[in-house]
């Protein structure tokens, strides 16, 4: 089901032109009202009125993170703090928080967004809603509930923390749709159990996951030990929060983005140069509505693809691949590039391994060093200790000719690598003090 046709399946000339009057109105906005990006369309000698195209974006300057550290906390806002009807803060864990302002519309454009995120994950009004994401100045939780109230649903606002009894909740609620970090979704799952309750027992048919790079194959682990369908949401508190894209059910291949509110562009990362439909790259945003802290050319640092063609589902928007991860979450080590998430993917193609690992580096001498840690399952911990130890080897032997990289691997007893409640924290990088 489509909550709402018109724009979800908008011909993609009319979306174009729909964006370039949305553009034009931002772009005039942010120059009048915001006395950062005043200056920055100065400094390039860059005028509102010569946008004339949507290719005309590239004249545009980009917007960074630290410029919103830089005007903390509400430096940037295009309206008086007196329209700002809430604030929410990025969980940047260096330096400043990133601040931002929603005014009345703005909530009700998110609560919409999210709605509509709801009904492509296959949510009904029908259904209740565990939300797990964290309540407070995190989008996660507050904009999930929003927009599966505006869907018409039941929500119950659970919020992170005290898993064993959420497992109670989830079970004596008997929601249909859970909403957290796709760590937690098995964190929940392992603590259920410790309780005699199994999820896959319970009617619990859809799962919303985001906020933290996951692959492929942890959407397959989750799917099989839940029983559900495990869909992909992505979002950033700068853009808005989560509801910025989400997988369709009926196909669960790419994230649907919401091309009517956002504008999307990929490039090169080092250059800062637009990239060819297709291609991997960084993701930029500009804010095509939004009114508090409406943002041009937002450089998210998340690293993924836009495929333009036309979807089963009947959406005709574009559709963003998994987040790979993030530029500044790429280790390099000993030169060579390499994500979290391909050796997670490396790690959940093993038997008897869980999705639970930590991944530190470190330097010896002038010499960067991997050490993957990573959690095996019950059965293979009772295992005999040379098995291990070739199943050690066996992983390191893959990460080396799959990724290029030597790492050290060592198995970790089950249930020995600390969990989260939101955001996973899978990498220790010891080389920078
Ligand atoms: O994480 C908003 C959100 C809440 C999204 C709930 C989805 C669900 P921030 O805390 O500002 O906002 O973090 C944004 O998290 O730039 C990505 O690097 C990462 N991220 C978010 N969703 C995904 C995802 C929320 N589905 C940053 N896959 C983003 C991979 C994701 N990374």
């Amino acid at each position: 089901m489509i909550f709402d046709i018109k724009r979800e399946t908008m011909p993609r000339e009319e979306l174009r032109e729909l964006q370039l009057m949305r553009l034009q109105a931002q772009v005039d906005r942010v120059y009048a009202t915001v006395p950062f990006y005043k200056k920055k369309f100065d400094e390039l000698g860059v005028k509102p009125g010569d946008i004339k195209s949507l290719k005309d974006v590239s004249l545009l300057p980009f917007t960074e993170k630290q410029d919103l550290r830089n005007h903390y906390p509400f430096g940037m806002f295009a309206v008086p703090k007196e329209n700002i009807v809430r604030l929410h803060a990025s969980s940047g864990t260096t330096g400043k928080a990133t601040v931002v302002g929603y005014t009345q519309r703005d909530i009700d454009t998110w609560a919409e967004l999210m709605a509509r995120a709801f009904m492509t994950a296959g949510a009904t009004p029908k259904d209740t809603v565990h939300n797990a994401y964290g309540y407070g100045l995190f989008t996660g939780g507050l904009g999930a509930h929003y927009g599966a109230e505006r869907l018409g649903a039941t929500v119950a606002p659970v919020s992170g923390g005290a898993t064993k009894r959420q497992a109670m909740l989830l079970r004596d609620f008997a929601a249909d749709v859970i909403c957290c970090t796709p760590s937690y979704a098995l964190h929940l799952y392992e603590a259920a159990l410790e309780i005699g309750i199994d999820i896959k027992e319970l009617p619990l048919r859809i799962g919303i996951f985001g906020a933290e790079p996951w692959t492929e194959e942890m959407r397959r682990e989750i799917e099989k030990k839940l029983d559900i369908k495990a869909l992909d949401i992505y979002g950033l508190s700068e853009v808005m929060g989560p509801g910025v894209g989400i997988e369709c059910i009926e196909a669960q291949s790419g994230l649907h983005m919401q091309e009517d509110h956002f504008l999307l562009e990929i490039i090169d990362p080092l250059s800062g140069e637009p990239l060819p439909a297709g291609s991997v790259g960084e993701l930029v945003i500009t804010t095509l509505t939004k009114e508090g802290i409406p943002l041009i050319r937002y450089r998210t640092r998340d690293l993924t693809s836009l495929n333009l063609q036309p979807c089963i589902c009947g959406r005709t928007t574009a559709r963003m691949s998994r987040i790979m991860g993030r530029s500044d979450d790429m280790l390099i080590i000993r030169g060579v590039n390499v994500f979290p998430s391909q050796i997670e993917s490396i790690l959940l193609e093993t038997q008897g391994l869980t999705p639970h690992y930590l991944l530190i580096v470190d330097r010896q001498g002038s010499l960067d060093t991997l050490e993957v840690q990573v959690e095996v399952d019950e059965k293979l911990f009772s295992d005999e200790i040379k098995n291990l130890q070739r199943l050690e080897r066996q992983i390191q032997k893959n990460i080396k000719e799959f990724l290029g990289v030597s790492a050290s691997v060592k198995l970790v007893e089950p249930k020995g690598i600390a969990r989260s409640e939101g955001k996973a924290k899978r990498i220790i990088d010891k080389r920078n003090g």
